[in-house]
């Protein structure tokens, strides 16, 4: 089978969606197809040099008659010239807004009857969808698209009542790349970062954003830490960080958590972890649950979005209501203080990745909807 050149549009930076796109992105240029990745920076897991891997810059200029620079159409510029100059055969689009329209502007330009795939992340329709205007957008974007695909059941039901696309929208689950995340020897991390041994440990990871309910976090831990000897380790930054060291701080927890700031060992960090938190009011799935699920952390989640997709209530992890930290301390005791059951929870956690999110399976049902939106199939 011919072997395809596909352009690739993210946000570069840190943020579920760019991993998926970069990961999916590696996995592809791995089977062979040419990879473009037109972003406004290099995607941050794209090495320098890389087999079948491009990445075309979107520049704009801020000319003085510009409130705001028009990165849409400096994108769609790109996209059209990528188009023309590679001889692309169809395009993935990460997240709708405004990538979708910059995708179908591009493709109009370049004159070109290119094939287009919008791959919805979870925001882009569960809080862009809220607004009127930009309602509108979104389903301009999925019905310029000739697929659309979004990473749970749970956000393909939303954008169906809450867009009202014409275009159908098929799941496709996220995946993680297994070889980074897996059981690894974190050697003296623990000691390092003032654990004790005996100490558990509970992880968060997030880029500290209001949804991410890091507060009812803290809320939780403290109840737990009446009990257990525990850490909580909050890893990541963003809007609400400052917010909750000063929280912590108001708790009297200043010494038990842990603010690790942004990091790249994270199957390290995960590896002296005893279970993940993620109390979210809005996860359209929850990738950093399966890289925990990979390194053999059970998690604590919200019944909420596509979380119960991925935590099995009672097997991997356990859910528990939207702000209801009671529950989530009381499941939490039950996993540190009971080692039969959280081996139980580890296995049953490793397990999930290896079946239900198995990147191999997952990259192949992407390379199918390629072949067949590049009108191959
Ligand atoms: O919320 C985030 O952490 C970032 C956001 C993004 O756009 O990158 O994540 C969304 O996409 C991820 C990858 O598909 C999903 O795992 C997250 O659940 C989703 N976030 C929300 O729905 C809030």
């Amino acid at each position: 089978m011919k072997k395809l050149k596909v352009g690739i549009i993210c946000y570069p930076t840190v943020g579920g969606s760019g991993v998926v796109a970069t990961e999916l992105g590696l996995k592809m240029a791995e089977r062979g197809h040419e990879m473009h990745f037109i972003t406004s920076s290099r995607p941050f897991r794209v090495p320098d040099v890389q087999p079948n891997i491009y990445f075309h810059e979107v520049k704009i200029d801020g000319y003085a008659v510009f409130k705001y620079p028009p990165y849409d159409i400096a994108l769609a510029n790109r996209i059209a010239r990528v188009i023309e100059e590679e001889g692309l055969d169809l395009l993935h689009v990460h997240y709708a807004v405004p990538h979708a329209i910059s995708a179908a502007l591009g493709k109009d330009m370049a004159n070109s009857d290119i094939g287009v795939i919008t791959t919805l992340h979870g925001t882009d329709v569960t809080i862009l969808g809220h607004d009127p205007a930009l309602k509108n957008t979104v389903r301009y974007g999925i019905d310029k698209s000739d697929m659309t695909t979004a990473v749970s059941e749970s956000l393909r039901q939303d954008t169906l009542s809450l867009i009202e696309p014409q275009n159908e929208i098929k799941t496709i689950y996220n995946f993680i790349d297994e070889e980074k995340y897996r059981p690894v020897n974190p050697g003296s991390l623990k000691t390092d970062m003032g654990i004790r041994e005996d100490e558990k440990v509970i992880i968060h990871i997030s880029n500290f954003r209001s949804v991410k309910r890091i507060g009812d976090i803290i809320d939780s831990f403290k109840l737990i830490r009446k009990e257990v000897d525990a850490k909580l380790v909050l890893v990541g930054t963003g809007p609400e960080k400052l917010e909750m060291m000063e929280k912590a701080r108001k708790e009297g927890l200043v010494k038990d958590i842990i603010f690790t700031g942004k990091r790249d060992d994270l199957p390290e960090l995960l590896a002296i972890s005893d279970v993940m938190f993620l109390l979210s009011e809005k996860e359209a799935f929850g990738l950093v649950l399966l890289e925990g699920f990979a390194c053999g952390v059970p998690a604590i989640a919200t019944n909420i979005g596509g979380i119960p997709e991925v935590v099995e209530d009672g097997t991997n992890g356990f859910l528990v209501e939207l702000g209801d930290v009671e529950a989530a301390a009381m499941k939490a005791k039950m996993l540190l203080e009971d080692p039969f059951m959280h081996g139980n929870f580890r296995e049953s956690a490793l397990r999930t990745v290896r079946d239900k999110f198995n990147s191999a399976t997952i990259v192949l049902e992407y390379e199918k909807l390629y072949y067949r939106v590049a009108g191959l199939k």
